[in-house]
């Protein structure tokens, strides 16, 4: 399922109040400066079996045509290289060619590139091929990578000599505030690693914006800013940052007013002429979000009509059934599943955020939008029960199926009754086969449809299941993509340019402290 739209002649709407309100908020950046913890060759460059060497040893390790050597920097950065390459041998007669490729994991490492033939840009592989004319040398990249690992190939050199890299570091760099955030210490060593390594994820991905992954797509998403805004607001707490974002998706729209699904920023601010139907929705849930955690009328003023109108438009696309229908079905993302029927959920979705657009209009004091909304959720949440409840099975069916997607968005959405909704959600446990849930993103919908019917053990059991095994299969910050019973799965057609440290998978640091510590505390 590509996701690629391309809209002949788009020209966005902007706001100019909206963007330079977004400009003075754009974030001062921290750096650190990082180098190498170890390294090692890979006997042949494409499979991950490794040789260890001391680190002592690289200032004098010279490498020859074909040599690999594989820097370890020890955990997950995002930053800009510095390389002090010398030479063995005769003077150098000839340029040095290398290979620098970036990888977060270390399959990523070892996988080749060229084998790669998905849909999404081969672009986004984070490796470059340079000519060094002048040794010795000191090169500083200019591009930022997202990594953990460096293999750095010499393609060639002349037989006269051999390169030799004496020293690398990594000037790392994001807006997020160590110093705000605490290290939980709960005495469970799963859940403290998961909420670490969900913290790190969350702050390698907060840059002048929350970029969705620091390797790809390096952007603004609205579904990802969701659930960011979320952890960020239990953690970090750079409630501006959440603001400035939601003023770019604000600042630039389609024509018509509708948020776009993702902005671009540079070399200036530019929605992309990509629209999600949920992502929209999405939008001003979280507005109203931000304004529980700040009360920021400035916001609330200038946010507000755009925030109503996502809903108004999503309103429209009720069809003759009472339900969302058409285009606004396939507009949905939902979750990377090619499987999925996302009727139910196209629906859920309205219905979820329509909860949200009525406490912001009651915010605002806009009764009378307060009163239409409440109506227009009662009509909706009717017509959802008649088209997707199912009396005999217990459960949501959309166009016959039956998935966990459309379980947890009509749970969440609170489309039934609680009895109705555990037996839904009991119903999405056994589920195993057929539309399979891929990302972290859907998961963390899971987790909390899991907990608003009560279920915490299973809802904690998922967490620690789900979370827990991408780090027993060695993420230093989680991933954009994962099932555990298909590690290899991607929605590109590679894994090669799967995203792995991906802003929606950070969530588990907000579920832990909101809902799972707590229930422990009151058991206590
Ligand atoms: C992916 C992005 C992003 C997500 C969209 C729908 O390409 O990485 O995280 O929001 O798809």
């Amino acid at each position: 399922m590509a996701l690629i739209s391309i809209i002949k002649d788009f020209h966005p709407l902007g706001n100019e109040k909206l963007l330079s309100r977004a400009e003075q908020l754009r974030p001062v950046l921290r750096h650190t400066i990082r180098e190498p913890i170890g390294g090692f060759q890979l006997k042949e460059r494409y499979s991950p079996e490794k040789h260890e060497i001391v680190l002592q040893q690289l200032p004098h390790l010279s490498m020859g045509r074909g040599e690999n050597l594989c820097l370890d920097f020890g955990e997950h950065l995002v930053g800009y290289l510095t390389l002090e390459l010398g030479y063995s041998g005769s003077h150098p007669d000839a340029p040095a060619f290398l290979k620098l490729k970036f990888a977060e994991t270390l399959q990523e490492l070892s996988e080749n590139s060229q084998e790669y033939d998905g849909w999404l840009s081969r672009s986004w592989i984070q490796e470059e091929y340079l000519h060094v004319d002048q040794l010795p040398s000191r090169l500083v990249l200019p591009r930022r990578y997202a990594f953990r690992y460096l293999k750095i190939t010499m393609m060639d050199t002349s037989p006269k000599y051999k390169l030799i890299v004496r020293h690398a570091e990594c000037r790392t760099e994001s807006s997020a505030d160590w110093s705000a955030v605490r290290k939980l210490d709960s005495g469970d060593r799963q859940l403290d690693r998961i909420h670490e390594v969900s913290l790190k994820t969350l702050a390698n991905c907060m840059q002048e914006e929350f970029e969705d992954g620091p390797k790809r797509d390096r952007r603004l998403w609205v579904g990802d800013l969701r659930l960011m805004a979320m952890t960020n607001a239990m953690s970090f707490k750079n409630f501006d940052l959440v603001k400035r974002c939601l003023y770019l998706f604000g600042g630039s729209r389609f024509p018509d007013g509708r948020v776009s699904a993702n902005v671009f920023t540079r070399p200036a601010v530019e929605a992309d002429d990509t629209f999600l139907f949920d992502y929209a929705l999405l939008y001003t849930v979280t507005v109203e979000e931000y304004l529980q955690d700040t009360n920021d009328t400035e916001a609330l003023d200038d946010l507000y009509d755009i925030a109503m109108q996502q809903i108004e438009y999503a309103i429209r696309q009720i069809d003759e059934t009472g339900t969302v229908g058409g285009q606004a079905v396939k507009d949905c993302f939902i979750d990377w599943c090619e499987d999925l029927d996302k009727t139910a959920c196209a629906t859920a979705m309205l219905l979820y955020a329509l909860r949200y657009a009525r406490r912001l209009a009651r915010r605002k004091n806009d009764w009378s939008q307060a009163n239409f909304l409440l109506q227009q959720h009662d009509t909706l949440r009717r017509a959802a029960m008649r088209r997707f409840w199912d009396e005999d099975r217990q459960c949501f069916v959309s166009n016959g199926q039956i998935s966990a997607a459309s379980q947890v968005w009509m749970v969440l959405a609170d489309a039934c009754s609680p009895e109705q909704a555990l037996k839904a959600m009991r119903k999405a446990l056994t589920l195993s086969e057929g539309a399979r849930m891929s990302t972290p993103y859907m998961h963390h919908y899971y987790v909390m449809a899991l907990i608003r019917v009560g279920l915490l053990s299973e809802a904690e059991q998922h967490l620690r299941h789900y979370w827990g095994s991408m780090l027993d299969a060695g993420a230093d910050t989680f991933w954009e993509c994962w099932d555990p019973e298909h590690p290899e799965r991607s929605p590109y057609g590679g894994s090669v340019v799967n995203s792995y440290c991906h802003a929606w998978s950070c969530t588990p640091a907000y579920i832990i402290e909101k809902h799972l510590l707590p229930e422990r505390e009151t058991n206590d």
